[in-house]
């Protein structure tokens, strides 16, 4: 998503003249990131009175990977940081920008107001190098969230943390809870993620048919496959794979005591790896996913995809036990402790029973709890996307598209403000993705859970419905990072009434 300094009034009324022009086909202005139906949507979301502040400051600096430096990008709060909030909470959050680049926040999954989306340019102007930003908005629904950089591949720096909007009506049924941030990480050790990007650009050629064949080469991997995700599970070499920012050989440690029920919030922070998620000699009971409650589920391992978060009970035994997400076809593990009792700790396993088979948490198995799926209603419109492209010519799009961030309304999809929206992802590519959509959580079909970022298999199509009750431009794209850098992205924008 190459940076422009056209600011977004530029966009929005500019961009919108030049499609007109270009299409012939008449279009009404799109609603403004900060025009009067954002404000007005503003006005009547839940208000608990209460103002919340938080200070983010992205800088460079290095991170201890075990004892290895690796220098990177990162907001001074450090890898396993957790903004909390209150549903309702007025939240003032000041980005102070200390990098020698642009930068703009995006506050994943929740459903705020469009020119606090943090999606430069089309919702803001980019943070320059040296300047600060408020990001002030309501906090919508409660839930597992997270925030990261929304500019060029940033996001597969340091730059991001856990966002846990609370809820406090919610009945603790619980002891305690632990935000457990998932992520594959190079930068600084052996690549930066711009050489990355650099080198799948160029393409894999024709030598993605080298059959079983696994193996590195360079900043790639050829051969990650996996049988959850229907073929290429991921196609980036990361040498670490991260709980709360520490790697296998310096493992993050989670201290109970024997027998508490611990609520769980898993974020996949990942720019290029699903994770599959377990705690040795323990079931997860799932309860909620991507911020929404689900009848309670019990699997053995859950399967995250980049973008996706879940939140499970557990239930712990006595003793010392193994927390492992396995690096979906990568051959690779993240790797944490929990202990609520003595005795020796494991060292990261190969493999584990609850990751081998068994019940496994994804969308498909789960059902929106009573209260959070969307009232019964026909669509007013349906939206389909084709997600296209391959790694041959790394030319990931959609409808065949390279979106372009410079122009982001050009093949923007419209909605208008009070429709139910059914949108249609189909996959016509031979890699699965996540797709996310910005500014709502959609709901799965057949009574599924609601979500914001849903993995689509190869060959498949994702069918959601949600309420377009959230006026503004939204991106819609995959989160493979990668990809939508490369332009799987496109825009679903309300129509000015
Ligand atoms: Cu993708």
């Amino acid at each position: 998503m190459k940076l422009s300094r056209r600011g977004f009034l530029g966009v929005g009324v500019g961009a919108v003249a030049a499609v007109g022009l270009a299409s012939c086909t008449p279009r009404a202005n799109w609603v403004r990131p900060d025009g009067p139906e954002v404000e007005d949507r503003e006005r009547r979301r839940k208000n608990s009175g209460r103002a919340t502040s938080v200070t983010l400051t992205a800088a460079q600096t290095v991170w201890d990977l075990a004892g290895s430096p690796a220098a990177t990008w990162a907001f001074d709060s450090g890898p396993a940081s957790v903004v909390r909030l209150r549903a309702g909470d007025t939240v003032a959050a000041t980005v102070r920008n200390r990098l020698e680049a642009d930068l703009s926040v995006h506050w994943h999954g929740l459903a705020l107001r469009n020119d606090m989306d943090g999606v430069s340019p089309l919702t803001q102007q980019p943070i320059g190098a040296g300047g600060d930003f408020e990001y002030r908005f309501r906090a919508p629904d409660p839930g597992t969230y997270w925030f990261h950089s929304h500019v060029g591949t940033q996001l597969d720096r340091g730059l991001y943390g856990a966002l846990i909007i609370e809820d406090p009506s919610e009945p603790g049924a619980y002891d305690d809870e632990w935000v457990i941030v998932l992520d594959d990480w190079l930068d600084g050790v052996t690549a930066t993620p711009d050489g990355v990007l650099a080198d799948l650009s160029a393409g894999m050629g024709s030598g993605g048919g080298m059959g079983d064949m696994f193996m590195r080469m360079g900043n790639t991997l050829m051969g990650a496959t996996s049988d959850l995700l229907a073929g290429d599970a991921g196609d980036v070499f990361y040498p670490h794979y991260l709980v709360n920012g520490k790697p296998p050989t310096d493992p993050a440690q989670f201290v109970a005591r024997p027998g508490s029920r611990i609520r769980l919030r898993i974020i996949n922070a990942g720019g290029d790896t699903a994770f599959r998620f377990a705690v040795g000699g323990h079931s997860l009971t799932v309860t909620h996913t991507d911020g929404f409650p689900v009848d309670p589920t019990v699997v053995d391992s859950i399967l995250l995809g980049m973008g996706e978060r879940y939140d499970a009970i557990i239930t712990l035994g006595d003793g010392v036990f193994p927390l492992v997400a396995f690096a979906e076809g990568k051959r690779d593990r993240a790797f944490a402790l929990v202990r609520t009792g003595g005795g020796e700790a494991p060292a990261a396993p190969e493999s584990m029973s609850e990751l081998s088979g068994g019940r496994v948490g994804v969308a498909d198995v789960l059902t929106a709890a009573s209260g959070a799926g969307l009232p019964a209603r026909a669509p007013d419109r349906t939206i389909a996307l084709t997600l296209t492209g391959g790694m041959e010519k790394y030319d990931w799009g959609i409808d065949g598209k390279r979106f372009d961030m410079d122009r982001p309304l050009t093949a923007a999809h419209e909605v208008r403000a009070g429709e139910r929206v059914q949108l249609q992802v189909a996959n016509s590519t031979d890699m699965w993705h996540p797709f996310h959509l910005h500014g709502h959580t959609y709901q799965h079909a057949k009574g599924g859970p609601r979500k914001d970022t849903s993995i689509v298999l190869p060959r498949q199509t994702l069918t959601v419905e949600f309420d377009a009750d959230n006026p503004g431009v939204w991106l819609a794209h995959c989160h493979n990072l990668y990809h939508a850098e490369s332009g799987m992205a496109t825009v679903i924008g309300y129509r000015a009434s």
